[in-house]
């Protein structure tokens, strides 16, 4: 029998614990984090002579260093290395979920989308071109409804395929504007060699840096490099202050935006709007 772990992020109410609840039926227990009294739920499937764990993070809209949720999961992303995550989203609202979905291509997972409550997606009359969001984002997307119990075996049959390298995509990033891009490289490049940093992706951390994310400054200024990373802030800082009168922390966020309006036009029809009648 082989294991692979598997963690479940997602906006509230995205049916994240109602997907979690199909997928490992009644093998569950709870427990917490480590360190933070943010419960953790563990369950399993079995399924094809895999026992697939899941882990169902705390309900996150965005991946900052500003909530304890968001906190936990990052840090069990970057440390507990599991080996695919799923990144529920919420198929009707699938504009608003892309922002945590971003912020996890950033720390370069190997990512599964399960774009939940696909039942309201038909029922709305709402057009996802699946086929070309996943060219975009990188990763495979699975049609699922929680709790019409749709999509689930699809699912876990992606899991064990994505983990066995039998259907491989394509992973894409989220290039930022050239100031940004440039920055993000090298810093990303000094951070790469550092032994103790190495369960995280570099480039995800220097991307943090440039956010000015507390966090990531603490964890990454008692390193020899910092000297030479922090003269790179600077100048990153001093270069978009002088080209968009902004510093890194508000392009970032921007170029996000942008690459999600972006992906919400080319792939994302919603229905025609009823004509009504006027008799
Ligand atoms: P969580 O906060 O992400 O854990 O979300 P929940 O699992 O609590 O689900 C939020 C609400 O959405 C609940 O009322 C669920 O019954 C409903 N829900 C979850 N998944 C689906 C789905 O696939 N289709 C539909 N129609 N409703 C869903
Ligand atoms: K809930």
């Amino acid at each position: 029998r082989k294991d692979i772990t598997v963690a479940l992020a997602g906006n509230p109410n995205s049916g994240k614990s109602s997907l979690f609840n199909a997928l490992t039926g009644s093998h569950q227990k709870v427990g917490n984090f480590s360190g933070v009294t943010i419960e953790k739920y563990e369950g399993y499937a079995d399924y094809n002579g895999y026992r697939i764990r899941f882990v169902d993070l705390p309900g996150t809209y965005s991946l900052t260093a500003y909530s304890p949720e968001e906190l936990v999961t990052r840090q069990y992303l970057a440390q507990d290395t599991p080996d695919m995550v799923i990144n529920v989203v919420e198929g009707p609202n699938l504009e608003r979920n892309l922002l945590l979905t971003t912020q996890l291509m950033e720390m370069e997972v190997d990512l599964l989308v399960a774009l939940n409550m696909y039942d309201e997606v038909e029922e709305q009359g709402i057009n996802i071109q699946v086929k070309q969001l996943q060219t975009l984002l990188g990763c495979h997307i699975v049609p699922t409804s929680a709790t019409k119990k749709t999509g689930i075996d699809a699912l876990l049959d992606h899991v064990v395929r994505v983990y066995e390298g039998d259907i491989e995509i394509r992973k894409n990033k989220l290039s930022f504007r050239n100031e940004i891009e440039e920055a993000v490289e090298a810093i990303a490049a000094e951070l790469a060699g550092e032994p103790e940093l190495k369960t995280y992706s570099s480039r995800w951390l220097a991307i943090k840096l440039l956010e000015n994310d507390r966090e990531v400054y603490s964890l990454v200024n008692r390193f020899p490099v910092w000297v030479k990373i922090e003269l790179m802030l600077q100048e990153a800082i001093r270069i978009t202050e002088k080209m968009y009168d902004a510093d890194p922390e508000i392009l970032i966020t921007e170029d996000r935006q942008a690459f999600i309006r972006g992906a919400m036009e080319e792939c994302v029809r919603q229905p025609d709007v009823k004509r009504v009648s006027l008799t």
